[in-house]
């Protein structure tokens, strides 16, 4: 049996892509690392100390989980301290972490440590969520560095912390599945070059909003659910409230995710998700794979972004479900 670890197939790639400073090599392994402690820290969720809030509410005005701060924490000082980072951007942090110049590195990294993390109290599934850019210029790195076009990405990827730990990532050459054996401690290959399969089966998105939405929603999410066995409709619901593992059911199983636009909130009129955090590192993982992601109007990867904490709405999945929903807004202009 062929035994793939992480660390041999991110090697295999670096020589791919023929680059051979082994940073970006060593930058993956870092943050398979973290997700090896992160995943303890989840499993162990119950037993110790680390469940629930810490009272606090971050930039994004969400209450703080423990284990938010935990895998922040974690995850930002780790890679810090790598040597092969400048800048780190987080969900969980209003400004960037700008490494000091002589301990920088040619990366900047852009988290969302813990995505999901209202499901830890309730053992639902949650994941981490990385997106890896070229430091721009010469010179000390700036917040500029973490607001690049997610077509600047040189990887991408998530951990889900599922029924068991996956690490799934790209750099630019499909997209790749690890699994975690706790036994010995190692991710080993598990998805191959994941593709998305023939035909959909699968939409996520929260219905509880649905009286929110604009007419494009209203109008897609009805024929999803029209009956037509040509087109396999309708379309299974599924919806976990952790983007990574809707993500991840309907990257392998065929599906399209949606947190568009709604009239819920005044101040997040443009949706509920980051560009920086979410949208960008699913949208690199959603084309490598086959997919497409949009705001409706624009490919996600192609915006430039304005702010750190920026949010968009997302339909990312599938590209005829993507398209179809483009279609939808185009016709009710
Ligand atoms: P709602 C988690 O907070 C998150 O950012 C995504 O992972 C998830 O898909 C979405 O928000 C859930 O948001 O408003 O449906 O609870």
């Amino acid at each position: 049996m062929t035994l793939t670890t992480i660390e041999r197939h991110i090697v295999e790639e670096e020589r791919r892509h023929g680059l051979t400073s082994g940073t970006l090599t060593n930058l993956l392994y870092d943050i398979a690392v973290a997700a090896k402690v992160i995943s303890r820290e989840v499993r162990r969720a119950g037993l110790t100390n680390i469940i629930g809030s810490t009272g606090d509410v971050n930039v994004q005005g969400e209450t703080v989980q423990k284990l938010d701060i935990y895998a922040n924490d974690l995850l930002s000082g780790y890679l810090a301290k790598s040597g092969r980072v400048c800048a780190i951007g987080s969900e969980e942090l209003a400004k960037p972490i700008m490494v000091p110049e002589k301990q920088a590195g040619k990366y900047v990294v852009n988290l969302d440590p813990l995505d999901g993390s209202g499901n830890i109290a309730v053992n639902a599934s949650i994941g981490t969520i990385f997106s890896i850019l070229p430091k721009l210029g010469q010179g000390a790195a700036t917040e500029a560095d973490c607001l690049q076009p997610g077509r600047n990405q040189v990887a991408a990827g998530y951990v889900m912390y599922g029924s068991s730990t996956v690490f799934v990532y790209s750099t630019g050459l499909g997209v790749y599945g690890f699994t975690l054996d706790p036994t010995v401690g190692e991710f080993v290959l598990s998805h191959s070059r994941i593709r998305y399969p023939g035909h959909c089966k699968f939409y996520s998105i929260n219905e509880g909003y649905a009286s929110y939405w604009d007419e494009p929603t209203r109008r897609y999410i009805e024929w999803v659910k029209g009956i037509d066995p040509a087109s396999h409709r309708p379309y299974g619901h599924r919806y976990i409230g952790a983007m990574v593992a809707d993500f991840h059911r309907n990257m392998l199983e065929g599906g399209v995710f949606l947190y568009p636009r709604d009239n819920k909130d005044p101040q997040k009129t443009t949706g509920k998700l980051r560009l920086l955090f979410e949208a960008n590192p699913m949208a690199f993982l959603a084309e490598q794979a086959g997919g497409a992601a949009t705001t409706g109007t624009e490919r996600i990867l192609t915006i430039t972004p304005t702010d750190l904490h920026q949010r968009v709405p997302v339909i990312v999945g599938m590209a005829s479900e993507v398209e179809r929903y483009e279609n939808f807004v185009r016709q009710s202009h």
